[in-house]
């Protein structure tokens, strides 16, 4: 780091001048929120994916609502406060509107939690970090339970308030032999995707997101995940805060984008890449990663740009290749 940083200086007066600049730039970002992990989301500091430019442009995804379709989501955590729209919430487990996790039992029930603040965690309430649409409704689906066909449960799940959902944030995946992410996708679910990616959000069209998955260190691909390869979702692949691929990504046509995030591989102390986001009973956790983490964040920038409607930011901001995924995303901001 010292050496880089006298090569720096060493270079010329015009860098250095660059360098000051570029360091008072960052300062007055980090003072836009007093939230404590702010200065922490290099991802949202470091500004290569816009965010903070598209935030200072006055979006901030209010009026649009994501749902988390995950393991369930702490509604009481206080980064969701009086933005949580049960209306558009539905636990499989209980048959109800509110999508918390049991927490009676043990397990790893924060991903869901992790996720929507990753996406839309309140700013400037002094509480754990920033979410990337952190004026967006949201919303959450604790996704499949005891007494559900899984197909059928997804299906919906996928479908659930297609009228007031805009976006489907998708944090989930296979893992089968080799890690190959290998992923069949019943006759059931194609027809939810295909309809409401034509015909949600009242003629629209619903957006899906998907992670691309974590095989990437057992040389997985996502060419046989039929749902991040589907031309109605958006896949999401994740490169870390060095600016490489995550050891963790797996590869395919059918990845969209990649958003910055964590590698699993990292620990989750690391100051240097962190992804605070709320975890259960009030907490602020440090443990969301890998394509799950970058799905939540391109789910978060899509919420901006649908508020925005300016279809050209998605190339800045998110969207490097255009493929037909591309169209039906197209389609459904420009609507
Ligand atoms: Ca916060």
């Amino acid at each position: 780091m010292l050496l880089g940083l006298l090569t720096y200086f060493d270079s010329s007066k015009e860098n250095c001048k660059t360098f000051l600049h570029h360091n008072k730039y960052r300062r007055s970002i980090r003072s836009l929120f007093d939230d404590p992990e702010f200065p922490n989301q290099y991802y949202l500091i470091n500004d290569y994916m816009n965010i903070v430019k598209t935030w200072q442009s006055g979006f901030n995804g209010d009026g649009v609502t994501i749902c988390i379709n995950d393991n369930g989501v702490d509604i009481t955590h206080p980064e969701f406060k009086g933005r949580f729209n049960l209306n558009a919430s539905f636990n499989f487990g209980t048959n109800r509107s509110d999508p918390s996790p049991d927490l009676s039992s043990s397990g790893n029930k924060a991903h869901g939690t992790m996720m929507a603040g990753l996406a839309g965690a309140t700013g400037g309430n002094g509480v754990c970090g920033v979410g990337v649409a952190f004026k967006a409704s949201l919303s959450g689906i604790m996704k499949v339970s005891k007494g559900w066909d899984f197909y059928e449960a997804t299906a919906r799940s996928l479908s659930y308030r297609n009228d007031i959902n805009d976006i489907y944030s998708n944090s989930w995946g296979f893992i089968t032999f080799y890690q190959s992410n290998i992923a069949y996708m019943h006759k059931r679910i194609k027809k939810a995707l295909k309809d409401n990616a034509e015909k949600g959000r009242q003629g629209r069209g619903n957006i899906f997101v998907f992670a691309g998955g974590n095989g990437g260190l057992f040389n997985g691909t996502c060419s046989y995940n039929e749902y991040t390869s589907s031309i109605y979702t958006i896949g999401i692949s994740v490169i870390t805060g060095r600016h490489t691929p995550s050891l963790q990504n797996v590869k395919c046509a059918g990845v969209s984008a990649v958003t910055y995030g964590r590698d699993g591989l990292d620990g989750v102390d690391n100051p240097e890449f962190r992804m605070p986001a709320p975890g259960l009973r009030g907490t602020c956790s440090f443990r969301a990663a890998a394509s799950s983490a970058s799905a939540a964040v391109a789910s978060g920038i899509l919420g901006l740009v649908l508020q925005a409607k300016y279809v050209p930011l998605i190339f800045s901001n998110l969207v490097p290749l255009f493929n037909i995924s591309t169209h039906f995303l197209i389609r459904s901001l420009a609507a």
